[in-house]
């Protein structure tokens, strides 16, 4: 039978600087899923890659005394070499400099241009340049009107110093850094058209932004009015240009978007790339940070309707990794304000699985969280060192002290006795734990997803002192009973592994090794490898290293 197709992405990112804690942030948000679907079973594709087009780009290239391509890729290895560190398994990695991304732009171009959904006219409003966004006049005036100072007084004041922005431009809305006035021709795209069909579509397809605090945004931004979009640019050429109109370049944003098309063979005339493209799109899920939303949720879904494309099942936005700033207030994390935490930084301290599994458990993805070490190391101890690595450490002991280093001969119906272990796995009376956490992945709630796997963890380790495994090795007559403990110990651990599998990658790999079970560990039928009773009984067990290795240790 063919496996489902579940076509993932990521914003592909800016190259203006190397990436950084709230870029990985999302990032791992979507290996997460990605890994999860293909345990379960689905025939994944996952894209991430870098925007390379556009006025802030050019900049950053220009301060580096470089050509924006050679910036550009002086800067690809910073983004490829890190999601090799934090064991990111992308399927594909794009970037809008190269010629399958031209093909499809200007096919697009061409598309829009034959059925009368773009003209030409002139600019005339405002640009904020880190963030590549329009903003009308009066956008601009109700949003400086009502703004709170300190935030914009940060802003301005990195933007006097980087000698950007005149001492009177207003600020962005959205960002609250000094916008720019831009007067130029450009071609326009009829988004106006799209205020009915994109009210419709959130109506039907009420998951097609997600969580539901944006789509409320989305909706009652569209229900404001839309207005055509400027999606060329005159006054600068570093980006792609239109097929028909050479002056002009695209609009970064308008590049930007399409790269998940042009990842599925959008554009190509081949029989090949129209059966990739006829399985592949619409994509499943774009995640995103909420910055970012109007580009996915209003534009993106407009210019495929306009082309007569698929609008991609749902758009997921998580929230903010912050950082304090001087005042004490939390701000966002960004590469423009200069405040980012390097990934590399926390994984020195938590390990590259430690580093996965905080981020994606203890932040719920769709809320902000502020990046705290005491609360890094808080977590660590508590969920890793002291609750999962200990229980693997004192079951994989006790399999080397009473059976010889290996798993135990299990008594013939073990599975189906009743214990506290497998009532969690089996669900007894409530769903099981397979289907919880399933559920829970599927919809980005990561942190119950673990939460429901803990909850074994912390049963097992309760089981192993209520059942007195010690006391139970003295007394030959009770062999049956310590195999039956031990056994049903490791056979918990067998299903958390599967289970993290997602979250920590390297710790679950080795611990099905341990229990030489690497084979199980590339497993496309998630739920029947959680089924209970799976363990065999004799195979070698080997104790290892700790798997996570006390902090403080660590530090010292
Ligand atoms: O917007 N916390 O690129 P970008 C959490 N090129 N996530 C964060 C974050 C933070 N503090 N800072 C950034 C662009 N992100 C466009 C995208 S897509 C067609 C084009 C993450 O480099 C978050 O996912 O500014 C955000 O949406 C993304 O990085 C923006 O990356």
């Amino acid at each position: 039978m063919e496996r489902p197709s579940y076509y993932i992405t990521t914003p592909i990112y800016y190259v203006n600087a190397a990436p950084h804690l709230g870029t990985a942030y999302c990032t791992v948000m979507a290996d997460v899923q990605a890994r999860f679907r293909r345990s379960a079973g689905f025939d994944v594709l996952f894209l991430t890659g870098l925007d390379e087009h556009g006025e802030k780009v050019a900049q950053a290239a220009a301060e580096h005394g470089m050509t924006p391509q050679q910036w550009c890729d002086s800067l690809v290895g910073d983004f490829t070499d890190l999601w090799k560190r934090l064991d990111i398994t992308n399927d594909d990695f794009i970037r809008t400099t190269e010629d399958r991304q031209t093909v499809s732009v200007q096919h697009l171009w061409d598309e829009l241009l034959a059925n009368g959904s773009i003209y030409k006219g002139t600019y005339d409003g405002w640009y904020c340049q880190p963030e590549e966004t329009y903003f009308t006049d009066t956008q601009v005036r109700q949003a400086n009107e009502q703004k709170s100072t300190s935030v914009d007084v940060n802003h301005r004041e990195i933007a006097k110093a980087a000698k950007r922005a005149p001492e009177d431009a207003p600020l962005c809305p959205d960002c609250g850094r000094p916008l720019k006035r831009v007067q130029e021709e450009s071609w326009f795209f009829k988004l106006s058209d799209y205020q009915e069909p994109l009210l419709e579509l959130y109506r039907e397809h009420p998951h097609f932004v997600e969580p539901e605090i944006r789509r409320n945004e989305v909706v009652s931004f569209v229900e404001g009015g839309l207005k055509d979009l400027s999606i060329s640019r005159t006054s600068f050429d570093w980006g792609i240009p239109l097929p028909f109109d050479e002056k002009h370049v695209t609009y970064v944003w308008f590049d930007a978007l399409i790269n998940y098309i042009t990842a599925v063979g959008y554009g190509v005339e081949t029989p090949e790339a129209k059966a990739e493209f006829a399985r592949r799109w619409p994509a499943q899920v774009h995640i995103v940070g909420k910055d970012i939303i109007r580009f996915h949720c209003v534009i993106w879904p407009a210019m495929l309707m306009a082309a007569g494309l698929e609008v991609p099942e749902e758009v997921f936005a998580h929230g903010f990794l912050m950082v304090k700033d001087d005042g004490g207030a939390d701000v966002k994390m960004s590469k423009s304000l200069g405040n980012a935490i390097s990934p590399d930084t926390v994984c020195e301290l938590l390990g590259v699985d430690g580093f996965r599994y905080y981020f994606m458990t203890d932040v719920r993805p769709g809320t902000d969280s502020s990046v705290s070490w005491g609360r890094m190391e808080q977590v660590y101890d508590a969920d890793l060192a002291n609750s999962w690595g200990n229980l693997c450490s004192r079951a994989l002991n006790m399999s080397a002290k009473y059976f010889d280093g290996k798993t135990p001969e299990l008594p013939r119906g073990w599975a189906e006795e009743a214990n506290p272990l497998r009532a969690i796995v089996e669900g007894d009376g409530r769903e099981g734990l397979y289907e919880r956490y399933a559920a829970a992945m599927g919809s980005f709630a990561y942190d119950e997803a673990a939460a429901a796997v803990m909850e074994l963890v912390h049963e097992a380790n309760h089981y192993i002192e209520a059942s007195e495994p010690w006391t139970l090795a003295k007394d030959p007559a009770r062999a049956g009973e310590l195999a039956q403990v031990i056994g049903s110990v490791l056979e918990s651990i067998r299903v958390t592994a599967h289970l993290l599998m997602p979250f920590m990658p390297r710790t679950s790999t080795e611990v099905l090794s341990r229990l030489s079970l690497a084979e199980e560990a590339e497993t496309t039928d998630l739920a029947a490898a959680c089924a209970w009773g799976g363990l065999t009984g004799g195979a070698p067990v080997a104790k290892g290293a700790p798997l996570f290795p006390r902090l403080a240790q660590k530090k010292g």
